[in-house]
């Protein structure tokens, strides 16, 4: 019994060791150079430590953002809606655009968990509120506030990758739908390039009418503009270095 006793004590230990969310979030932020990054990560924790994990509300996160706010990169932010593996892979190889996850914020705490718990100062990374358990979850609070102050930030020419193998590419329920295109300003930002990522299996093209309600709920003077391009082309484009980013599509 006493080693049952002692190694399970161990093994919970050990299991909670390899789960420790800030090592993570240190190491990935020191990546980015002129940062604070333990400020960055006392800012982070005031968001939900010793919350419910069902009662952190997005504007909990207000002091995080502050601490570490988004650029304006002008003509190169694109922002996505169920094309995350696309919209990576083409990221990832060539320096076109700048998503979310490829700021410090959201490269930070991107495939990440994290909740705190009343009574207790501890980050916890199991036993979590899942996406949908409920509304106000510290991830889910997280993913939409830095998404308002990204979409935010927008100018220029702004491009979204939408998926043209779904019946409704800009779904309502969507963070690109519901958070993104509602703070594009106009005053930055001056064109909504829409590309809609297709395969073998068209089911959306650009006459889609999802798209004419994104249309519609453009501010005002921002230019729409919708292309099908094929999803073979984006990574044939990505897999090429010699290809200039404005001949992708
Ligand atoms: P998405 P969005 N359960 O591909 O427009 C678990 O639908 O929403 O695109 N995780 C979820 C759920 C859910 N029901 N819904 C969303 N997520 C998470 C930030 C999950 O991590 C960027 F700037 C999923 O992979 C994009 O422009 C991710 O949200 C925009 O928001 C995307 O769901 C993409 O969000």
């Amino acid at each position: 019994l006493v080693i049952t006793v002692l190694s399970l004590g161990l093994g919970l230990g050990l299991r909670r060791e390899k789960h420790q969310i800030k090592p993570v979030f240190l190491s990935r932020c020191e990546k980015f150079s002129g940062n604070n990054c333990q400020k960055i990560w006392d800012a982070f924790q005031q968001a939900y430590v010793n919350q419910d994990p069902c009662k952190v509300p997005v504007e909990a996160y207000d002091p995080l953002i502050a601490a570490a706010p988004f650029k304006s990169e002008c003509n190169r932010m694109l922002f996505w809606s169920k094309t995350k593996d696309v919209v990576h892979d083409f990221t990832e190889k060539k320096d076109c655009f700048i998503t979310l996850e490829d700021t410090l914020l959201g490269s930070v705490l991107d495939g990440l968990t994290w909740c705190g718990k009343e009574g207790s100062s501890d980050t916890f990374t199991t036993g979590c509120p899942g996406w949908t358990d409920c509304e106000n979850n510290p991830v889910r609070s997280f993913w939409n506030r830095a998404s308002a102050a990204f979409a935010e930030a927008a100018c220029g020419a702004v491009t979204v990758m939408l998926n043209g193998s779904i019946a409704t590419p800009f779904h309502p329920a969507s963070i690109f739908a519901s958070i993104e295109v509602k703070k594009l300003n106009a005053t930055r930002a001056k064109n909504l390039n829409v590309v809609l990522v297709t395969d073998e299996h068209i089911v959306a093209n650009c006459t889609n009418p999802s798209l004419k309600d994104l249309k519609k709920e453009l501010d005002k003077g921002i230019k729409y503009n919708c292309e099908e391009v094929p999803q073979s082309q984006i990574e044939a484009c990505a897999s090429n270095p010699m290809a200039p980013c404005g001949t992708c599509w």
